[in-house]
């Protein structure tokens, strides 16, 4: 494996001991990639689903722990029928070629977002993969898939609302408590997201988890998003938290 220079230079400069531990990331551009290059949507998904793969390797092995990718939004529906049909073709087909590999990297896959209204065929192959992929204990490789993050909130506001009802709820409600009753219970909040396409939104993702988040854009289509781009992210957050508390030590 070659190394580019930027690669290397970026290798040198991050600091291990201060990898992000929980990194989510909006997968933008693939239809945009696609038309560009004068080839079919499907083309930049497929395309997109490599990235997946190599995004997957990469922030294992530079050590992230945690890695949310916004696979399919609620929105997302109102796409031409075609385009969704074809992208609830993917987790089956990501499965099946990455579960020897997930497996080979002790990669843990889960799911956040409305399972309910899923295919049956998608429903069954995220369930086999977070099934066979339970008890691997590196990076947990989280999807958001039919996710919308103010749905997610009323999800939990309803939640709250019964479990008050039933009496579950000994005084009152607090950041914690309610954390608890998200998707994203078990996990800590995303220390970095990063949005390739150009797009400077968060677009309804995690809204509640990205309070305190280091937010990282890159005009790079999706399709594009290499090892490099990973690397700059990191090393501009490891940049960013080092500012940060330079101020905070002359303020004291
Ligand atoms: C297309 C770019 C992996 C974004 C990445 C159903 C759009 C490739 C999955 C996947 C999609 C989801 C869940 C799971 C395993 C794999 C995926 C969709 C789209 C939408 F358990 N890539 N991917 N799912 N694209």
């Amino acid at each position: 494996m070659i190394k580019t220079a930027r690669e290397q230079e970026l290798l040198g400069a991050i600091d291990p001991g201060k990898i992000p531990f929980h990194v989510a990331i909006i997968m933008d551009g693939n239809g945009r990639w696609a038309v560009e290059k004068g080839l079919s949507r499907h083309e930049g998904h497929r395309q997109g689903v490599e990235t997946v793969r190599e995004t997957v390797k990469n922030s294992s092995e530079l050590g992230i722990k945690v890695l949310t990718l916004f696979a399919f939004s609620t929105e997302n529906w109102k796409r031409p029928a075609t385009e969704v049909s074809y992208l609830m073709s993917l987790p089956e087909k990501y499965f099946k070629s990455e579960l020897p590999e997930l497996m080979r990297n002790n990669v843990q896959v889960r799911l956040i977002g409305d399972r309910e209204k899923l295919p049956r065929k998608v429903q069954k192959a995220v369930e086999e993969g977070s099934e066979k992929t339970k008890n691997n204990s590196g990076m947990i490789l989280n999807f958001a898939l039919n996710y919308g993050s103010r749905a997610e909130i009323l999800m939990a506001v309803n939640r709250l609302i019964n479990d008050t009802r039933d009496g579950k709820i000994k005084g009152g409600i607090n950041e914690k408590t309610f954390s608890q009753y998200l998707y994203t219970s078990a996990l800590p909040d995303p220390d970095l997201l990063i949005r390739t396409s150009g797009e400077m939104r968060i677009s309804n993702f995690l809204l509640w988890q990205l309070a305190y988040s280091e937010l990282w854009f890159t005009d790079v289509y999706w399709p594009d998003f290499s090892k490099v781009h990973l690397l700059e992210a990191v090393f501009d957050y490891q940049r960013r938290k080092r500012r940060f508390g330079k101020i905070q030590d002359s303020e004291r």
